[in-house]
């Protein structure tokens, strides 16, 4: 008896400390989990005397330290500016700057943190930006609101090493299935760079519509952007868009990757131009969700004019290193025009300078060096494409979907793969879930969103949160230091985060959700 009371005051004590602020930096929850941390005695103090330092004259280094105060000074009220620093460090600021570490790599940083100063240092910018999401984690959630809240604003001592275990992480969004305005491509990179996510790609054609216009072919855009599934009215980015999407990403150490499905899922380009038939025939604008219908005529010399036009257009758009060309689900392409027509495509995709990367399906042709398979569906493909040495991105559908249902009473999404609870979604490994397919031959990974059954940011959110921290800590954290019963406490502490950042997010019933105060 005396000792169940006792064992229950310890776990009433140990929840209550939870719920309140930490005192050691070790203590504090991050996400994606860091390489290391070592906390350190004192805490830090962030007052409206503090400013942030810049120790180079570096634009990109000063735009990183605009980044932060941008981050800090809605809820604290400080007016955080950005300087440059002379040498010495002055208590009361965060001091950012570049320095060579070789284990920290292009995206890695350090931060110490003691009772004078914050300073935060990386080879590279990518580094620093990293580190700042790291600096926003460790600040009470609060910190996220859009208007002025209590302190105080304090940090915990230490210092904290950290670097990622794959180069690749990334999120897709089918703007497709159902068109999304800039705005919303926008808040999705900033949620997913809050978790150091750095590739975000963008499914812009399929049969319900085609999304980004292309100046030597204008009816894309005129006729197959203007419908989506459900028949509402489509809609399509210029390039101009286009371009300031790539931008936004960029500033946030986002690279975009620009997919353009073929030669299945060309419905919209079928209905647009009449010559990409193979009866000379446009077809109608489609709204409904059946995938495998539709494909480009792999006979016709004017489809492969189309495809150099349409990838040679987006390889000047598209500072990234890569160009998707879909090649998934092409039911109705027979295989003896598939393989011939990925093997040609590859070759035009490589002349505009640009690597190209494809669904699965893909490894069936003959791939070109530097040719990335997405692993979606069949195992059996994503190891033919290891085979012929082509490394591999990790999307299986049925635990990186982020279109699936988190269980049967979700209303939004499919299940078609199952259904992905936070659980599933977070306890997997890369490099040990195909056999065969080891560390060494994956690129990184992928968490798609297709957008059949979703309509507005809202849903986004949804279906995002709080599934994509984990597929960020999967790319970011090593395997041998996750376990789904301690990372369900961290993911249960940003239930605060998500809140303050206005994130309509899915309780699921697994997760500790923890409110600070
Ligand atoms: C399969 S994943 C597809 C998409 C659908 C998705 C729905 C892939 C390469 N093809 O066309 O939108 O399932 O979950």
């Amino acid at each position: 008896m005396l000792r169940s009371i006792l064992m229950f005051s310890l776990i009433t004590l140990q929840t209550m400390a939870m719920a309140l602020s930490p005192a050691v930096l070790s203590d504090v929850s991050l996400i994606p989990k860091p390489v290391s941390v070592i906390p350190a005695n004192g805490t830090f103090k962030l007052t409206d005397k503090s400013a942030i330092f810049v120790t180079v004259e570096s634009p990109e280094v000063k735009m990183i330290g605009k980044y932060l105060a941008d981050k800090l000074n809605p809820a604290t009220g400080f007016g955080l500016e950005v300087k440059t620093a002379t040498g010495d460090h002055y208590a009361g600021n965060i001091y950012l700057f570049l320095s060579a570490d070789a284990q920290l790599g292009n995206e890695g940083y350090q931060l110490t943190i003691n009772a004078e100063v914050v300073t935060l240092t990386a080879n590279k910018p990518a580094g620093l930006f990293n580190g700042i999401q790291t600096i926003r984690q460790l600040f009470p959630s609060n910190i996220e609101m859009a208007s002025k809240q209590q302190g105080p604003w304090e940090l915990q001592a230490g210092t904290i090493r950290d670097y990622p275990e794959y180069a690749f992480r990334g999120v897709m969004l089918d703007v497709a299935r159902h068109f999304f305005q800039v705005e919303d491509v926008k808040r999705s990179i900033d949620l997913m760079a809050a978790y150091k996510m750095n590739v975000m790609h963008l499914h812009l054609s399929d049969d319900q519509g085609w999304r980004i216009e292309i100046k030597k072919w204008p009816k894309l855009t005129a006729i197959g952007g203007s419908s989506q599934v459900g028949g509402e009215k489509g809609g399509f980015y210029t390039q101009e868009q286009y371009a300031d999407i790539v931008k936004y990403a960029a500033e946030r150490y986002i690279t975009i990757i620009p997919e353009i499905d073929m030669p299945g899922h060309t419905n919209a380009a079928l209905a647009s131009y009449p010559e990409l038939n193979c009866n000379g025939k446009a077809t109608k604008l489609y709204s409904g969700t059946k995938v495998g219908f539709s494909t480009l005529c792999t006979k016709k010399e004017i489809t492969y004019q189309f495809v150099a036009d349409v990838f040679g257009e987006l390889a000047t758009l598209t500072p990234g290193p890569y160009l998707h060309i879909g090649g998934d689900e092409s039911h109705v392409t027979k295989l003896a025009d598939y393989i011939p027509f990925v093997n040609r495509v590859q070759d035009i995709v490589a002349a505009t300078g640009k690597q190209v990367i494809g669904w699965d399906e893909i490894a069936l042709s003959t791939l070109k060096p530097n040719t990335f398979v997405q692993f979606w569906a069949k195992a059996e493909n994503a190891s033919k494409g290891v085979k012929q040495g082509a490394k591999v991105i990790m999307s299986p559908a049925a635990n990186a979907y982020l279109d699936m249902q988190y269980d049967a009473t979700t209303t939004l999404g499919l299940h078609w793969a199952g259904y992905i609870e936070v659980d599933k979604g977070y306890n997997w490994d890369p490099a040990t879930f195909v056999p065969g397919i080891g560390k060494e031959n994956i690129l990184g990974i992928e968490a798609p969103l297709w957008s059949e059954t979703i309509t507005n940011m809202k849903e986004i959110e949804y279906m995002f949160f709080p599934r994509l921290p984990g597929y960020a800590e999967i790319g970011w954290s090593a395997p041998a230091g996750r376990s789904w019963d301690e990372y369900k406490v961290r993911l249960g502490s940003q239930g605060g985060r998500f809140k303050a950042l206005d994130i309509n997010y899915y309780p699921s019933k697994l997760v500790p959700w923890a409110v600070e105060k």
